[in-house]
């Protein structure tokens, strides 16, 4: 049994629980079991041995070495005082390191609060807080100033920087013996997660061991992973979607290896991706279209690639279907969030159903609903607000009681925010963000909506519409576009519009141009920041 000593172990308040005839419910059917992460890492030892977990420039590791290291480094951890239940933040780019300090942390029953290579001093600072983290394991990349962190967050004992030439995976100072079993259950926290929106401070998302080790191996046995499968891992690991649907953890889990190339840049993924015949990775739209535009002229060899994920932000059915001929093997789509949900397309599922929708859910028992802003389910196929609840989904943010009462349903299903249209096999096509809204004179404008026309243009490579605050609280839309016609007006636009007969309060009132869009840590449009770039400052109120 968990010790309730220490005040600095994280634990899953009421509010997040899930109730007890759920769990039974969950257990009986097989997606919660026993294990806890400790026990899944300590068992790849014995069960992949010699084969190889591990590629990067520098290591080439098998699985012996890779928790060997883990477990070394986690024993320095211990003997700095970090125990079972304690909360460690971890914000390391893609390499050795991060693997090593991830495994550590799980090997010692410890919660890693996984923060992006991108967040700054006022987020980490902010989740350390929140989780009342006892030490920041990360590295001179990040520009964490450590001083600042630790004087800000009175939990925090030490901070451990991570460089070429001292490593994580090479600590050896007073490391002795091998980490005991932590005393942790299935059901208690095992990571925390930072949601990824875009507006306000993340909230911490507390994942438990039952429920994520469910989550990376269905998502493994789903995308057909086995012990041959290398994965490449070019989006920050931190992420949800590359750590567990499969990820990282679903492919080492069966044996497969993990190959990260020294960055995500076209270049010196596909040279990895030849090198080392990586068969699958999981990319972010933005991303997707940079290795699409890079592969014209590159010609890379990516023969050994077997399936291409892309998720996080809407996939247009043209760019997959250039994906899928480009890279010659299956593209998934794949609708996922921190909280939890999972949507896959399915290897088999018909090209068209692969272009054009974001997936299904991954568990029989993943309760999906599609609402009105009555709380009513709509009828299938049409458009209405996501909600779910499911053996993977969170009930509760960590430490946000007075947020959770309007993020989720007092029945517990979990409110996305995202418009979806459900088709009757079961298949959601994002729509857009239900607050991602313009109201112009009165009428409510989904974005969503403008930007498909914008892109419809000829010469709109893509689009993101927001508001101009005008006088009162009425609000322009203006879109900004990327395109290769600088001579394109808003005039040229609203004709466009006018020609697909569009209603004419729906047309963009102004019109900027932009050579890329500014995109959040993961690299989703971030459009917060777009209108803070773009935007003319409020008329004034008079
Ligand atoms: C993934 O997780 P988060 O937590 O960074 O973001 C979740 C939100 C969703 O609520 C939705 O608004 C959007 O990102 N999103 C998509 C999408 N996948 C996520 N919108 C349209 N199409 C998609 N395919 O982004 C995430 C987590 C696990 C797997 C994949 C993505």
């Amino acid at each position: 049994m968990p010790d309730a000593i220490s005040p600095s172990r994280t634990v899953l308040l009421p509010d997040m629980r899930y109730s007890d005839d759920v769990q039974t419910r969950y257990r009986q059917r097989g997606y919660w079991g026993d294990e806890v992460l400790s026990d899944v890492v300590r068992a790849w030892a014995s069960r992949h041995a010699k084969r190889t977990a591990l590629l990067t420039e520098r290591d080439d590791w098998d699985f012996v070495t890779l928790v060997a290291r883990a477990d070394r480094f986690g024993c320095h951890l211990a003997a700095r005082g970090v125990s079972a239940g304690e909360a460690v933040i971890l914000q390391h780019r893609n390499d050795t390191d991060f693997i090593v300090a991830l495994l550590a942390l799980l090997l010692l029953g410890a919660v890693p609060v996984l923060a992006l290579p991108a967040h700054q001093q006022r987020e980490v600072t902010h989740v350390a807080e929140l989780a009342t983290a006892v030490c920041y394991l990360g590295s001179e990349h990040a520009g964490i100033d450590t001083v600042a962190l630790q004087a800000a967050v009175p939990s925090l004992c030490f901070s451990l920087l991570a460089s070429p030439d001292r490593r994580f995976a090479d600590w050896s100072d007073d490391a002795i013996g091998s980490l005991p079993r932590p005393a942790v259950r299935p059901e208690d926290i095992a990571l925390l997660l930072l949601s990824g929106g875009t507006t306000g401070m993340p909230k911490l998302i507390a994942r438990t061991h039952a429920d994520y080790i469910y989550n990376f191996r269905a998502s493994a046995a789903l995308c057909a992973i086995t012990a041959e499968d290398s994965y490449l891992a070019a989006l920050p690991m931190a992420h949800n979607f590359p750590l567990g649907c499969p990820g990282i953890l679903g492919t080492l889990d069966r044996g497969g290896s993990v190959v990260v190339p020294p960055s995500s840049a076209a270049e010196e993924a596909f040279e990895t991706i030849a090198r080392h015949r990586a068969t699958l990775t999981a990319l972010v739209p933005s991303l997707a279209a940079l290795w699409l535009e890079a592969a014209e002229w590159e010609r890379p060899d990516l023969s050994s690639m077997r399936l291409v994920q892309v998720g996080g932000a809407k996939l247009d059915a043209a760019t997959a279907d250039q994906l899928a001929s480009k890279f010659g093997c299956v593209i998934q789509q794949v609708f996922g969030m921190a909280e939890g949900l999972l949507n896959f397309t399915r290897l088999d599922d018909p090209p068209d159903l692969i272009a054009a929708t974001q997936g299904r859910p991954l568990c029989d028992d993943d309760e999906v609903r599609v609402v009105d802003d009555r709380g009513q389910d709509v009828p299938t196929g049409d458009v209405g607000e996501l909600l779910v609840r499911g053996p993977y989904t969170i009930r509760g943010y960590y430490r946000a009681t007075d947020y959770n009462r309007q993020a989720f349903t007092p029945d517990g299903f979990y409110r996305s925010g995202d418009r979806v249209r459900r088709l009757a096999s079961g298949h959601l096509i994002v729509e857009g963000r239900i607050k991602d809204v313009i109201n112009r004179h009165g009428e409510s404008i989904a974005a969503d909506e403008i930007e498909a026309c914008l892109r419809d243009h000829p010469a709109v490579r893509d689009a993101a519409v927001f508001a101009d605050q005008l006088a009162g609280y009425d609000e322009a839309i203006h879109a900004a576009v990327i395109s290769d016609d600088a001579t394109l007006t808003l005039n040229d636009v609203r004709a466009f519009f006018a020609s697909l007969r569009v209603a004419a309060y729906k047309w963009p009132d102004k019109l900027s141009h932009i050579r890329q869009f500014p995109l959040t840590p993961i690299g989703k449009v971030d459009k917060r920041q777009l209108a803070t770039l773009l935007r003319e400052p409020a008329a004034p109120n008079t």
